[in-house]
């Protein structure tokens, strides 16, 4: 019994010695002190002991017991520290490396095209007003004095959902809207985009931006409109930079005009980006027809208002001199990354 349990107490110390990882120390763990484990089967042979040898046997099993709990826990503690040790290692961090190098956005040169002309809108007093994409014919033709005979309300020209509801053709909608809510006076700037059955090419796009204005009040003039035009061209454009008014139509507006700026690249003299004649188009304006007034609820007797229409993508291509609307919507970094 004796050399057995000293047999036992080697075997098991030296398999302590060489176990390399947790597992394997509980593995001896069981087999040695479990409930089948070898020093357990020793207790169990007991009453093939002597009677009065049991209490020296029985205590040379608890040494035994004790001896080996001891080497097993301070093995467990030894394994653990050499794993936190290594786990140390792996995780250091190195704080010299270089960072990771994140790509940055940026605005898009319709956007800030757009933002330059709030700017000066915003500084005059105008505030900027958005309204739905998708929306009434009411609204974006009936109140605008465009009759339903019109060629602009054609199939092949509007993105129909069904009779009445329409992918808008110009942020107008937005400003009847504003005018229907009755609240005097009005001096909005309505951005958006917009939406026209057109073929893509270097200068159209099925959809693509629209900056209208509208002013609403008492004594309005036409005066009023070429003085806010001209401002927001020197503004916006250059301080030299001079407006010509040519008379033109539109249903919601009477009289209408289109107006071109004084060529910001030549002066005037003529050159390529103005084709020659020394000035450039840039938007369509006029005094709110009365009908339209009327029809948004507003007397036409009291008050008057002008309106203008921009085309955005226009505007960008001129600022950045880009000679292809298509390059604005590709989304080729190679191009976006030089704004
Ligand atoms: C163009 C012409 C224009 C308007 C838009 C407008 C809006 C209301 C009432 C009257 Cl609610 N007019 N907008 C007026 C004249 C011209 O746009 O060629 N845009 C690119």
């Amino acid at each position: 019994m004796n050399e057995k349990l000293a047999a036992i107490r080697e075997q098991t110390m030296a398999k302590i010695k060489e176990a390399k990882d947790i597992d394997a120390l509980n593995d001896i763990k069981v087999s040695v002190l479990g409930k089948k484990g070898e020093l357990t089967q020793v207790l169990k042979s007991m009453k093939d002991v002597a009677p009065e040898d049991r209490p020296k046997v029985g205590q040379m099993v608890n040494e035994a017991r004790a001896i080996i709990e001891d080497a097993l826990e301070k093995s467990t503690k030894e394994i653990n520290r050499l794993l936190r040790s290594e786990k140390m290692k792996r995780e250091v961090i190195d704080v010299t490396l270089p960072g990771v190098k994140h790509m940055k956005g940026h605005r898009h040169p319709n956007e800030i095209a757009l933002e330059d002309l709030e700017r000066v809108f915003v500084g005059m007093g105008y505030e900027i007003v958005e309204g739905p994409e998708i929306e009434y014919d009411k609204y974006n033709f009936e109140l605008l004095n465009i009759p339903a005979n019109h060629p602009a309300k054609d199939e092949q020209d509007t993105f129909y959902i069904t009779k009445d509801i329409l992918l808008r053709t110009q942020t107008s909608p937005v400003q009847a809207r504003v005018m229907e809510t009755g609240r005097m006076p009005i001096r909005i700037v309505s951005p958006g985009r917009v939406f026209r059955s057109d073929e893509v090419d270097a200068t159209h796009s099925p959809s693509f931006h629209q900056v209208e204005g509208l002013v609403v009040d008492k004594g309005i003039t036409f005066a009023d409109l070429k003085g806010t035009l001209l401002q927001f061209a020197q503004e916006f454009f250059g301080k030299n930079t001079k407006i010509k008014l040519r008379p033109h139509h539109f249903p919601f507006t009477e009289p209408s005009a289109e107006v071109d700026i004084s060529c910001f690249k030549c002066g005037g003299k003529g050159c390529r980006m103005c084709k020659g004649s020394g000035w450039i188009e840039i938007l369509g304006c006029g005094m709110v027809h009365p009908k339209v007034l009327k029809d948004c609820g507003i007397d036409p007797e009291v008050y008057s208002g002008f309106a203008f229409g921009i085309g955005l993508e226009r505007v960008t291509l001129l600022k950045y001199e880009i000679d292809d609307m298509r390059l604005l919507y590709e989304n080729d970094l190679r191009f976006l990354e030089q704004f």
